[in-house]
């Protein structure tokens, strides 16, 4: 019989810890599929940080680092200036990459580094209880901010993608929402466009991946993936940003 569908070689056989529905495991599956698409397995470093992806050790088949809070750039900086010849990828998500790793993200950006990031932005700190994050969406009920964001005491959301598009460092940004089959598709492309910029040695590329926490936002799967393409689209359009 023929085989059509596998588990990609790139993941091990541990059981994901993520909450049902969440879409780190998707995002995780991509990210492998690419490694065995490229056949870049045995050449490859992933970084991961605090929050939820802290156990990707565990899931991915390559080499995988663990990086202090934020800073995953810096690690990933580190590895692909000693190791030019891997591929290197941080993989962060929102309270990691834009409130503790901020100054890291950004200079990392400017400095052109030749490493790929991929950054899951579910507005929340999906780990330690759904506190609020730079992403926070104005109105958004978080554990820290229970009657919803006011931008007049918690500030306005941060976009990243938009933010490090205005440096000329990055080769390659993009805004990504695997949500539906087509935004699944698109989103394995543009990791894949990462993976292959850095091969190329086109300097630094970040895709965004909408996520979400169906936990912590209280919701159903089914109706978190609305809520990203009706709400969270809105305030963080998917799209190219960079492409050079
Ligand atoms: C003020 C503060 N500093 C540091 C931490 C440590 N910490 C543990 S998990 C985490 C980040 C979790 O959020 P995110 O990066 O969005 O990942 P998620 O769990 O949502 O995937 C942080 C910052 C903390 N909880 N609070
Ligand atoms: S807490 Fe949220 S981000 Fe973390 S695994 Fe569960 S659903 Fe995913």
């Amino acid at each position: 019989m023929q085989k059509v569908f596998e588990r990609p070689k790139g993941l091990t056989d541990a059981e994901f810890s993520y909450c049902a529905g969440c879409l780190h495991s998707t995002t995780h599956r991509l990210i492998a599929e690419v490694m065995d698409e490229l056949d870049i397995i045995h050449q490859t470093v992933g970084v991961c940080p605090v929050g939820c992806a802290v156990f990707m050790y565990e899931y991915m088949s390559c080499d995988i680092i663990e990086a202090s809070h934020g800073r995953a750039p810096s690690v990933a900086t580190g590895v692909k200036r000693m190791l030019p010849d891997r591929v290197v990828w941080s993989y962060q998500g929102d309270g990691d990459l834009a409130s503790i790793g901020t100054a890291e993200i950004v200079h990392a950006a400017g400095r052109g580094e030749n490493i790929s990031v991929i950054f899951i932005n579910n507005t929340t700190y999906g780990m330690t209880g759904g506190q609020m994050a730079p992403t926070t969406l104005i109105g958004q009920k978080t554990t820290t901010c229970p009657t919803g964001r006011d931008p007049h005491v918690n500030g306005y959301p941060i976009r990243v993608c938009e933010m490090l598009a205005t440096l000329d460092g990055p080769s390659y940004i993009e805004r990504v929402a695997p949500t539906s089959p087509a935004g699944l598709v698109k989103t394995k492309k543009a990791i894949k466009h990462a993976f292959q910029n850095q091969i190329d040695g086109k300097g630094f590329s970040l895709v965004e991946v909408l996520s979400n926490c169906p936990t912590n936002w209280r919701m159903t799967p089914i109706e978190s993936f609305k809520w990203i393409d009706e709400k969270m689209s809105e305030v963080f359009p998917v799209g190219v940003f960079v492409d050079r």
